[in-house]
């Protein structure tokens, strides 16, 4: 998959020959094997290309002593001219006339080879055809229906490049949490080994737990004499792609998959979600994603500063300078000085001299008379306030938690068996786990996935046996006969209520987003309370149906839900909100649950894991339960195992 950010003939980083590595001279010939297809070159100039590069993949002998023997055009496929192309690339540095090709080749052209499902025959087709010139008048020309009725193209084609664009384009913005956690963490790992560096951490929106990251930042206490070797250390990391731009003490990167040794994902998907993404036409996007990276390097006494300055957010630095200046302090992210001290605020000299020591973020706080506040509640959401009245909350910790009651068997769309799963979270250390596989109304391509009426109390006996025999060996296990109902669009929940009062739990979702999508919001606040208000229902799963990346929710007045919902807590039921944990979804939104708190709606971090790894989802749940504020006692994952049974009982009768 080409993305925009490599299309650019490879500067070298060494003194010596060999200049080049072998993949980056392979890249450059298939670039160039692009670049003379869009152009419209010679086909036979094209395919000597094409089979230069796929000859040396395959190809295991060194470059540079082929040169060096003369030996280069003895291999197949690698031709007189392009053997002098590689020679001078690896002994001088430069490209032949490629450069002139590069430059020929309008940006806009290369920017949709990044759409997925185009190639360069069909670019080349509509910019000749057409004078299409950039993804944006290729989305015009498409939504006009002008593509359809070129040769060798069609109506069904043209929806394909309209998919692929809007995909392209959700794709091209913010990362997801988990996808920004997994390049932030790595990165900050191989940061902080390099020589010279005393301390390296991730900042910025990822540190604050926001569900999407914009791009990572990255702090790293270093000697100003050792700074210009961690620079160059920093910028030949495997998986820096590219070097947008680099200072003295900032550098900006372009961060690619091969930073991982294994690409393995941190998640799990459903189907249904997958699908909401594009298919895999997502997948194969994400896989050859990246990120960019701003890393700045500076000495180690100015280090905390630099590191509360760039966690953000900027609504919270506002807020943080003008406490300082109440004090009659300056706050920067050099130091926080007297106001009237002399000279420039700004040096790392005038911070040594003037400046008010900080070791540690917490110290910075303490200077202006407040308590440390978790990256994740820095959003000028009350935080500062509480920080200076000693009212901070005591936030959720991942291992407080003993279960969660939304996952998923092979008796509906998961991958493994009731055995499988309690294992799983056995293996977690978990007290409970609730079953929750869809119902029957839950259609995908026309094919029920969910548990016919008639089998639910089939699944309840399994339940049942497995339980007695963890009473009877003593093991503190215990798994909850619940489900995840299918809320319809007139707010009725499915199954006969008789099915539904058998049941530990019903977790109540929306899954034919369509009917709700195409409603107007008091509608469907409507029909949500109403499934609420049904005496079998016990919680609210994924209330908007949002996937971060993939589509928004339906409209809905959530805090006339949860206000709604608060009622009915308050008469003595149980009328919980699931935070769903999976980084797709992490819905309910984090800034609502201080609302839910308020509120009284008790809230529960649900992984909705289709395999046994999905369970591991919980991790995120937590991070967004701190982002929004909440305890442990606000969480009913954090009950024991005995407890949460009790609790499910009560909350029905
Ligand atoms: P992102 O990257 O969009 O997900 O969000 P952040 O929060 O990581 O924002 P970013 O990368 O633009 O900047 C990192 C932090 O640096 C930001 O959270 C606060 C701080 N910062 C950046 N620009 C400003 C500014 O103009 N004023 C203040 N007070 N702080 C700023
Ligand atoms: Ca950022
Ligand atoms: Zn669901």
């Amino acid at each position: 998959m080409a993305m925009i950010h490599g299309w650019s003939l490879p500067r070298t980083r060494r003194e010596e020959p060999p200049l080049f590595s072998k993949s980056q001279v392979i890249s450059v010939l298939e670039q160039v094997g692009i670049l003379l297809q869009l152009v419209g070159a010679n086909p036979f100039r094209i395919r000597a290309y094409e089979n230069a590069a796929r000859t040396l993949s395959g190809h295991e002998s060194d470059l540079w002593s082929e040169i060096e023997a003369g030996t280069l055009t003895d291999i197949k496929g690698v031709g007189k001219g392009i053997a002098g192309l590689i020679s001078e690339a690896l002994s001088e540095g430069t490209w032949g006339d490629l450069e002139s090709l590069y430059e020929r080749v309008p940006r806009g052209l290369i920017e949709m080879l990044g759409v997925p499902g185009l190639g360069p025959k069909r670019i080349k087709q509509f910019y000749d055809e057409l004078g299409i010139e950039s993804v944006a008048e290729l989305q015009s020309a498409a939504e006009e229906g002008a593509l359809a009725s070129l040769p060798r193209m069609g109506k069904k084609m043209e929806e394909k490049i309209i998919e692929g664009i809007n995909l392209l384009a959700r794709f091209t913005g913010r990362r997801r949490l988990d996808i920004g956690l997994m390049y932030g963490e790595a990165f900050e790992s191989r940061v902080a080994t390099i020589s010279g560096v005393q301390r390296a951490q991730l900042a910025g929106s990822a540190r604050r737990r926001k569900e999407s990251i914009g791009d990572l930042d990255v702090v790293a206490a270093v000697n100003l004499e050792d700074a210009q070797d961690v620079m160059e250390a920093l910028i030949s990391i495997p998986g820096v792609a590219e070097v947008k731009g680099a200072g003295d003490s900032k550098v900006s990167l372009i961060l690619e998959s091969t930073l991982f040794d294994h690409h393995a994902p941190s998640t799990t998907l459903d189907g249904s979600v997958l699908s909401a993404l594009g298919g895999d036409a997502w997948e194969e996007l994400e896989a050859n994603s990246t990120i960019d990276a701003q890393v700045r390097l500076v000495p180690p006494h100015v280090f905390a500063y630099t590191m509360a300055y760039f966690t953000g957010s900027k609504e919270h630095n506002v807020r943080m300078r003008q406490r300082a200046l109440d004090l009659g302090l300056r706050l920067n992210e050099f130091g926080l000085f007297p106001v009237d001290a002399a000279g420039d605020s700004k040096g790392y000299e005038a911070a040594k001299e003037h400046g008010l020591p900080a070791s540690e973020e917490s110290d910075i706080y303490t200077h202006l008379g407040m308590k440390w506040v978790p990256p994740e509640l820095r959003e000028d959401t009350g935080e500062i306030e509480a920080a200076m009245s000693d009212n901070l909350p005591d936030l959720i910790e991942p291992a407080q938690v003993n279960g969660a009651l939304h996952n998923h068997t092979t008796a509906s769309d998961g991958t493994a068996t009731l055995e499988e799963m309690a294992e799983a979270a056995m293996n977690l250390n978990w007290q409970f786990l609730g079953i929750a596989d869809h119902s029957e109304a839950l259609n995908i391509g026309g094919r029920s996935i969910g548990i016919p009426n008639e089998e639910v109390a089939e699944q309840g006996e399994e339940i049942r046996v497995l339980n007695e025999k963890w009473v009877d060996s003593g093991v503190d296990f215990r798994l909850l006969h619940g489900s995840e109902c299918d809320i319809l669009a007139d707010g009725k929940l499915d199954y006969p209520e008789n099915v539904r009062r058998n049941l530990s739990h019903v977790v109540g979702s929306v899954h034919a987003l369509g009917s709700w999508r195409n409603r107007d919001e008091i509608e469907n606040t409507e029909m949500l309370i109403r499934a609420i208000e049904d005496p079998t229902f016990t919680i609210l799963g994924h209330p908007t149906g949002r996937i971060i990346g993939g589509r928004d929710g339906f409209p809905v007045d959530m805090h006339a839900v949860l206000r709604r919902m608060g009622e009915l807590n308050q008469e003595g039921a149980l009328k919980a909100c699931e935070i769903n944990a999976s980084p797709y979804r992490l819905d309910l939104d984090w800034r609502l649950c201080k609302y839910a708190k308020t509120q009284g709606v008790p809230i529960v971090i649900n992984p909705d894991a289709h395999a046994p790894q999905g369970l591991s989802d919980v991790w995120f749940g937590v991070q967004i339960a701190r982002k929004g504020w909440l305890e442990s006692n606000d969480i009913l994952n954090c009950l024991t195992g005995a407890e949460i049974e009790q609790r499910m009982i009560e909350g029905r009768s």
